[in-house]
């Protein structure tokens, strides 16, 4: 039984390694689609912004340097380039 929970658990996360071209990090407005229009509003909102700021979003600081800086927004284009 056990080992069948970890086949399961090894496809998993192989899957979630296969989709690591777009991680989930991409998901900047929490609506589990990623790199869409709504994504990109909600980065260019945060834009500037750093840890602290009101409008600064957590998950728009894709390389976590505290900040949403031009370094986020060219990862989010190559990630998840907007409607691909
Ligand atoms: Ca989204
Ligand atoms: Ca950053």
């Amino acid at each position: 039984m056990s080992k069948i929970l970890i086949s399961v658990f090894v496809i998993a996360m192989s899957a979630s390694v296969a989709k690591a071209n777009c991680s989930p990090a991409c998901d900047l407005n929490g609506d589990g689609a990623r790199g869409t229009v709504l994504d990109y509003s909600a980065f260019l909102t945060s834009f500037g912004s750093k840890k602290g700021d009101a409008k600064f979003l957590p998950a728009a600081d894709l390389d976590g340097n505290g900040s949403i800086t031009a370094a986020d927004w060219g990862t989010l284009n190559k990630f998840c380039p907007l409607g691909g």
